[in-house]
């Protein structure tokens, strides 16, 4: 059986989803599935995407036409991080949040040239690729790679400053607004930038507001790959967590919420339906939706405003010719701002 897709829009690459085989389950995916399957309106939490299956799903959409904000930001990287070297002169340390394949990090580290860099990512498969990649890339480059969860306080090795925090991708967005400050906070006093503290800087790119219907797009592709990757979380719920969701019954919705202002995904069931998972038994009826992504987006002053309430002065801000992305500059205000 193969995930439901549209067939009026364009030809994805084929999709089984349902038919890898189970998996052993995600450390907290059961308790996430029951918890978020028994509210009013139900959710699974957008961390769950990123399995493997979702994982190639994501790189996929970051080639999309409609998804602009890789190549727009990569763009701003090249054309502006020489830019952010200048105005963060003398950086020694480089730690980037979620690095991932750390596709765009060479932009920056050409240009700031600091010793030591320090890559921060769940995945430990992924450090120890891309920490080899860079350390090849760039002869002389300490690279200190750190196996952890950017979203909980973890531990950093002791940090030469003045330090730079990277954080591409609007992954930000992905947080509500209240847990963005926590999160920015947590980057400060990570970076040693906290009350009186060090000298630290964060470059991180934000997707900005625009047309509703280029947001719309940009998270409901013509071919489909965004439904897969959010049919992927129901996939994996049956794969991982013995469940038994008819995928077919299931089609992916990407609609703008203004009054938040982000972009919410949804899978919405096609007809009454009822399965098992997670240990439980659970029904939905047509219409009725799993709530599985917010993606906010950020005005030039809403940006002002969130870097002001999480303990960052903005410095710099770059945008493209179409105001669709921007590359911001914060410095961490060291506690200056309290009288
Ligand atoms: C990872 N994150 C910033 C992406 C976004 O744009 O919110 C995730 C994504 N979801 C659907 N398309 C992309």
């Amino acid at each position: 059986m193969k995930a439901q897709t549209d067939p009026s829009r364009g030809a994805a690459a084929p999709l089984s989803l349902d038919q890898a085989p189970a998996a052993s389950p995600a450390p907290g995916f059961a308790d996430a599935v029951r918890a978020g399957l028994a509210r009013p309106q139900k959710i699974i939490p957008a961390r769950f995407f990123y399995d493997r299956a979702g994982s190639e799903l994501f790189e996929r959409i970051t080639e999309l036409p409609e998804y602009y904000p890789t190549r727009t930001e990569a763009a701003l990287l090249a054309a502006h991080a020489p830019d952010a070297a200048r105005a963060a002169a003398g950086v020694r340390t480089v730690v980037e949040f979620g690095s991932g394949s750390s596709a765009k990090t060479p932009l920056l580290l050409d240009a700031v040239r600091p010793r030591t860099y320090v890559p921060v990512d769940i995945s430990a498969e992924f450090l120890a690729v891309s920490a080899a990649a860079l350390a090849e890339r760039h002869p002389g480059l300490e690279v200190v790679p750190v196996a952890a969860d950017f979203a909980a306080p973890f531990a950093l090795p002791p940090l030469k400053g003045p330090v730079m925090g990277f954080f591409p991708g609007s992954t930000l967005g992905n947080f509500a607004h209240g847990a963005a400050v926590d999160l920015l906070r947590l980057f400060a006093r990570a970076l040693g930038g906290e009350a009186g503290g060090g000298d630290a800087w964060l470059l991180i790119g934000l997707d900005r507001r625009k047309a509703v219907d280029v947001l719309e797009r940009a998270y409901d592709d013509a071919a489909g790959v965004t439904a897969a990757f959010n049919l992927n979380l129901l996939a994996r719920v049956n794969r991982e967590l013995g469940g038994t969701v008819p995928l077919e019954a299931f089609r992916h919705r990407a609609r703008w919420n203004e009054r938040y202002g982000r972009v919410e995904m949804h899978l919405e069931a096609t007809r009454d339906v009822s399965f098992d998972a997670a240990g439980r038994s659970w029904r939905m009826t047509a219409g009725e939706t799993i709530h599985t992504e917010n993606s906010y987006k950020y005005s030039e002053a809403g940006a002002r405003v969130l870097a002001l309430a999480s303990g960052w002065v903005p410095v710099a801000e770059w945008t493209d010719a179409d105001g669709l992305f921007a590359l911001h500059l914060w410095r961490a205000d060291g506690g200056a701002m309290e009288p």
